[in-house]
């Protein structure tokens, strides 16, 4: 260490890492320890020196480093995707740029779709074809066409719609959808194991109802709710006064789908859903869930 000027001295002694040198050096060097450099003054050094003593306790442990925490988003999804590991699921990973046909066609959302309008999907070409997924769901038809049967899988991911930003909507969004194909499986399964997942997620007891919807590629349909925990199905803000809150869309898998993707409807069955991943996190972690302003915090920083 260099230590020939006052400004050197000051400067050094400003900064925490010199600070830890010119501890042990002062301890150690008595040359310097003992202040004999010519153009420093006096008994600067053991000024420094005591000040240094009385201020540094090098056996007290460094600050930890601050590794920041995961996205409220990734939390939310980690939750869910280990509840479905749990039950026997398997987790699929897929492309967000997706042919048109697996998005739509082989989902029996044919030509003329309204969800297959410019003004909702982005497309990558003229011809339509090449598009952003709009749902995970062309993962399924994947996992239809090339894994085993039984199949048990997840599909969590991007989706693009084109949605203006605001509190409630974003461009880009996440989906978690599932399936389950095999002989014999009915809607039975599908309310049973959904309410499981919602009892992990929610708490035991959380009730749940099953309401008739439309979706081209299951048949029959359903919305589920789940009883609002703020007021236990009163009706009260949270829930817009109905008691219950809308929380994700399944159905039995159309016949066409499936003979679609090669899959004998004579033979197997299946259920699928889908499920919104902003909302879930925004139930888990926004305190506020009337101030549509919150909503925001999980729908719209997670576009990256
Ligand atoms: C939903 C609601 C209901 C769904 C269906 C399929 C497939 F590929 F098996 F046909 N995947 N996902 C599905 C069913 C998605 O989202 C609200």
């Amino acid at each position: 260490m260099i230590c020939n000027s006052r400004r050197t001295i000051f400067y050094i002694y400003n900064t925490t890492f010199c600070k830890t040198v010119l501890f042990h050096q002062l301890l150690h060097n008595p040359i310097i320890g003992m202040g004999i450099h010519s153009d420093i003054p006096g008994n600067i050094f053991t000024v420094i020196r005591n000040t240094l003593k009385q201020s540094m306790h090098l056996s007290i442990p460094g600050k930890p480093v601050e590794l920041g925490h995961r996205h409220p988003m990734y939390i939310a999804l980690d939750e869910i995707k280990d509840i479905f590991i749990g039950m026997g699921f398997t987790v699929l990973d897929g492309p967000e740029v997706e042919l048109a046909e697996y998005n739509f066609d082989r989902l029996n959302a044919e030509e003329g779709h309204p969800s297959r309008d410019w003004s909702d999907t982005f497309y990558f070409d003229e011809d339509s074809r090449v598009m952003l997924r709009s749902q995970t769901s062309p993962m399924q038809v994947r996992a239809m066409e090339t894994m085993e049967l039984p199949i048990r899988i997840i599909a969590p991911g991007r989706v693009y719609r084109k949605d203006e930003v605001d509190a409630t909507h974003s461009p880009m969004f996440h989906q978690v959808e599932g399936m389950v194909i095999d002989k014999g499986v009915t809607m039975a399964d599908l309310k049973g194991t959904l309410n499981t997942v919602v009892e992990q997620l929610y708490g035991k007891g959380t009730k749940t109802r099953f309401r008739p919807h439309h979706f081209p590629f299951t048949e029959p349909s359903c919305e589920m709710d789940v009883q609002c925990h703020k007021c236990g199905g009163v009706g009260c803000p949270t829930c817009k006064g109905e008691g219950w809150i809308e929380l994700l869309g399944a159905g039995m898998i159309h016949p066409k789908v499936l003979k679609m993707s090669g899959i004998d409807p004579e033979v197997y069955s299946g259920w699928a859903f889908g499920i919104g991943l902003e909302r879930t996190a925004m139930r888990r972690f926004c305190r506020d869930k009337n101030n549509a302003s919150s909503w925001p915090l999980i729908g719209i920083i997670c576009l990256r």
